[in-house]
């Protein structure tokens, strides 16, 4: 049996009383953490209140059209595993009486609890965590995310991420709620007339390739087993999650990719002996080529901070740098692609890298990586190199600006100026932002890059 706990608006930042435009959960839900409960709006933004506790709703304070402030009581919760007076995560230092409770309420030992700040900044992140594992997510209307087709729409953002899901177009669907907003219901109708055929085939009801975009056609529908045998294999939760996401990107951004050769002669041969000598030890990660990689990414991104950076999502004008140098790594497992982040990669040593590489990619196979594992990355590698290839063109992870894909290291001949030598010559491709760096910079970002590979003692200058 929990404690009545009772959940409030938390700080909204500037918006002071907002409307109540969605109810999310009524009485008897059941609700976790982090769960949005109630979507509010202001004349320029919507934005969902999560939950800071998990327990079952008893009573609603709220309904649709209130006008709610922080500290507005939004329900009172049956709170989970909660001994009565127990501070809740979230909860404010002090709790404050309840103000006016119902008497039902009133019988109860009322604790209060704030939902946490919705002043954090929503963030996408790595693929597999990217559409809305963030309990508040403002959204500025109009929202250019590219999920609506042409039209501009009116929807919360758990409307958008239910879409998203289900890979449904806003833009096509008509809302019925207040001012014409699409709700959940209105994409569950839209999906089931859509698969009921309706006339209409299915392939215009889904974000098919190309959904949305005027002058494409309906994706193929064809009857493969017609042909020959066929199976049908359910993707994974991984590859269900990421694709959309990759698909946003390499849509959306403009991409483009430069090549560059990096001569890590030098540098790997000093890895394999550095590896040798530690052979025996057992302190001592493994050295890879990764996390020399990280590092000189890290002292390259300080040079060329555009790299490290963001689009204002907000605004669509301006350029967050940032002043921190998260890098994330693909990591390729059994159900698909994940991008685990290396924290503060420019305080860390190469040893230390090396042994969180390969600590988070064991995490990685095992399906074990946390969300937090996989957020906040400023620019991603993707490694190809245990695997081989020359080059390629990796999709920009999204809201970063620039990713490095990374080729297995081969032999070739490289002419000194009198001969053609031998050297171990690594495949660099630099898929890069063009709305926010530019190919000249790329090209620096690279030439830098390969000659700190190529003399890594030039990372500590
Ligand atoms: N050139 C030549 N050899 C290389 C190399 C390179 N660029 N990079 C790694 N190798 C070698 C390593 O030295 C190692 O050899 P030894 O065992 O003899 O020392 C071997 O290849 C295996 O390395 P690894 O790939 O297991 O380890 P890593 O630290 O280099 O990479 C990780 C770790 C997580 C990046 C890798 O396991 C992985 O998942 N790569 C795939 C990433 C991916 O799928 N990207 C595509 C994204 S787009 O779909």
């Amino acid at each position: 049996m929990g404690s009545m706990v009772e959940i409030k608006v938390p700080d909204i930042g500037d918006f002071k009383e907002v409307e109540v435009i969605e109810v999310l959960v009524k009485p008897g839900d059941a609700v976790t953490e982090e769960q949005s409960l109630i979507t509010v709006e202001s004349d320029k933004a919507s934005m969902e209140i999560p939950s800071s506790a998990a327990g079952t709703v008893k009573e609603m304070r709220v309904k649709i059209g209130d006008k709610v402030a922080e500290g507005t009581l939004i329900l009172l919760l049956d709170a989970e595993g909660m001994a009565a007076g127990a501070p809740a995560k979230g909860a404010a230092p002090a709790p404050a009486p309840a103000p006016a409770p119902a008497p039902a309420a009133a019988a109860v030992a009322a604790q209060t609890i704030t939902a946490p700040p919705a002043s954090a900044p929503a963030q996408a992140v790595a693929p597999v965590m990217a559409s809305g594992d963030f309990a508040t997510e403002m959204v500025e209307r109009p929202q250019p995310t590219g999920d609506e087709g042409a039209t501009k729409v009116h929807a919360s953002p758990s409307v958008r991420k239910f879409a998203r899901e289900l890979g449904v177009v806003l833009g096509q669907v008509r809302g019925t709620g207040p001012k014409g907003r699409i709700t959940q219901d209105d994409v569950r109708e839209f999906v089931k007339g859509a698969l009921a055929g309706g006339g209409r085939p299915a392939a215009s009801a889904v974000a098919a390739p190309g959904g949305g975009l005027p002058g494409l056609l309906p994706w193929p529908q064809v009857d493969f087993a017609k042909f020959g045998p066929v199976e049908r294999i359910e993707m994974s939760r991984i590859k269900k999650l990421s694709g959309p996401n990759l698909h946003r990107n390499w849509v959306t951004i403009p991409h483009v990719t430069n090549h560059e050769d990096a001569d890590v002669t030098e540098l790997e041969a000093f890895r394999v002996q550095v590896n040798k000598e530690n052979e025996k030890s057992k302190d001592a990660a493994k050295l890879t080529m990764l996390a020399f990689l990280i590092k000189a990414c890290v002292a390259t991104l300080k040079k060329f901070p555009d790299f490290n950076a963001s689009i204002d999502a907000a605004t669509g004008d301006a350029i967050i740098r940032k002043n921190y140098w998260h890098i994330g790594f693909a990591a390729d497992t059994p159900n698909g692609l994940v991008v685990p982040v290396i924290k503060d990669a420019d305080k860390k040593g190469i040893f230390e890298i090396a042994a969180e590489t390969s600590a988070l990619a064991a995490k990685a196979r095992d399906g074990k990586l946390s969300p937090a594992d996989m957020q906040g990355g400023t620019f991603s590698i993707s490694s190809l190199g245990g695997i081989g290839g020359t080059y390629f063109t990796p999709i920009i992870n999204a809201p970063e600006v620039a990713i490095l894909g990374v080729c297995r290291s081969t032999m070739k001949p490289v002419w000194d100026g009198k001969q053609f030598a031998p050297r171990l010559i690594l495949p660099l491709s630099l898929s890069w932002d063009h709305r926010v760096v530019d190919g000249a910079s790329a090209a620096r970002f690279n030439a830098h890059l390969a000659a700190l590979l190529g003399d890594f003692r030039r990372v500590l200058l």
